[in-house]
């Protein structure tokens, strides 16, 4: 048991100036109780705390950290532009342009995109261009997906929403929640009978076309397709969230991966390589409507700033050279095998859920395909395992409905080591 003595300290402290002691909810231990870890320096796979307590990293800032934190050849990038560029002017600058050609060429979707600072800012402005470029007002999301904490998507979200148990937020307004309709993740038949509810009304659908925000749930085969062919047939703009898997599960995203073309595409994290950057950008007929070349307007004082973007270019050029996502996948399998041998050892029936190097062990026997089946899940147990694994120096998402994320910096004594703190945190689970 790690002594945390310094973290208890500054959690007490920060609760007198910081809502919650945090800047982002999740981040406070509230699903898996105990005081929230305070991290003083990562360096690749490994956090240590301000007691100096060091941890393995599965939460990877949640999810930027794909080549791991502190990557040698983007804090050397980052020192360049410190030293030899500046950190914002708020004029255009190259790498803007830059940034925006690789995207293009990356992701298929993709004919123009806009640099914003956050998911958040991604979704929200994917779904007003939607709305202004349809004349529509509704959504339709997915019950348990999270996309940022915009009016729009706080009804029925995922990730911290969901964490706290507190899916809809207040302060969302009565006419907002109107507007925002929610289907069910993986049944085409629920989307099927929103849109023919509200003929002619919806402007955009918006999935995560694997999603990582109620735990993972990938889409079952089909299913983006049929969405895709529904989006069409009926003049809605289908938005695929990537912020999450983009980068993550394919260099492409998910959409190169299930070969699904969506209209409009939200990026970040990876893309910031651990710096604030979110990017939206899709059809250029559609994307034209944007401000100020269109008249849907968005905007972002720090938008595209040189320091974010020099982070953000290293981490996809570094993906270019290097392709982890072979390596990727070898470490998750092992890790994947690893945990599914002991839960057998162990006479448990718990699922695992698993795209790529986004993985999720539920504490539940039942196939976890959408919201319903999701939160089946024992959430103690689960507290029960994130501590056991926290005290062998094995750090995951302090939530049962987040992801656990591999680095292409995690090394194979790693994930040895990871699998025996799993069989020994799935002991503890079951006391
Ligand atoms: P941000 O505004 O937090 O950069 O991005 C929002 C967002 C949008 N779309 C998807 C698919 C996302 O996963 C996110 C943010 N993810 C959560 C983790 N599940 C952020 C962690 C947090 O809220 O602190």
């Amino acid at each position: 048991m790690p002594q945390i003595t310094k973290s208890v300290e500054l959690f007490e402290k920060a609760k007198k100036f910081i809502p919650g002691g945090v800047n982002s909810p999740v981040r406070a231990f509230k699903s898996v109780g105990g005081t929230p870890i305070y991290m003083a320096k990562g360096s690749g796979a490994y956090m240590t705390d301000v007691d100096g307590n060091t941890y393995l990293d599965y939460v990877g800032s949640w999810g930027p950290f794909i080549l791991g934190s502190m990557h040698p050849r983007i804090t050397a990038a980052l020192e360049y532009t410190l030293k030899n560029i500046g950190t914002s002017f708020g004029t255009p600058i190259e790498m803007e342009i830059e940034i925006a050609e690789l995207l293009c060429k990356i992701v298929p979707s993709l004919e123009m995109v806009r640099m914003v600072n956050s998911g958040t800012e991604a979704t929200m402005s994917a779904v007003r261009l939607a709305r202004g470029y349809t004349g529509r007002d509704k959504i339709i999301k997915f019950e348990g997906c999270y996309h940022g904490h915009g009016d729009s998507f706080l009804i029925k979200a995922g990730s911290g929403a969901l964490t706290l148990g507190a899916p809809d937020s207040p302060g969302v307004t009565k006419g907002t929640a109107m507007d925002t309709l929610n289907a069910t993740y993986n049944d085409i038949e629920s989307v099927k009978l929103l849109v023919n509810e509200n003929k002619g009304q919806v402007a955009a659908i918006i999935i995560e076309p694997v999603a990582g925000n109620t735990g993972v749930i990938p889409a079952q085969p089909g299913f983006l397709a049929a969405l895709r062919e529904l989006c069409t047939a009926e003049g809605i703009v289908l938005i695929f969230d990537e912020v999450m898997c983009g980068f993550r599960v394919a260099l492409g995203g998910a959409q190169s991966l299930y070969g699904v073309t969506p209209d409009l595409t939200t990026m970040g994290k990876i893309i910031g390589g651990g710096l604030p950057v979110g990017a939206f950008g899709g059809k250029r007929e559609i994307m034209e409507r944007v401000a100020p070349l269109g008249d849907v307007y968005q905007a972002g004082t720090l938008s595209g700033n040189p320091l974010a973007l020099t982070a953000g270019l290293e981490t996809l050029k570094i993906l270019i050279d290097e392709d982890p996502y072979p390596e990727l996948e070898r470490k998750a399998k092992i890790i994947e095998a690893g945990f599914s041998d002991n839960l057998k050892k162990l006479g448990l029936n718990y699922v695992q859920n698993r795209v790529g190097s986004m993985s999720c062990l539920f504490f539940t026997g039942t196939p976890v395909v959408n919201y319903s089946t999701a939160i089946t899940a024992n959430v103690k147990k689960h507290g029960k395992y994130f501590h056991s694994l926290l005290d062998q120096g094995i750090y995951t998402a302090p939530s049962q409905f987040e992801a656990m994320f591999i680095s292409a910096v995690h090394t194979d004594e790693d994930l040895e080591k990871t699998i025996k703190a799993n069989y020994n945190a799935l002991v503890v689970s079951e006391k």
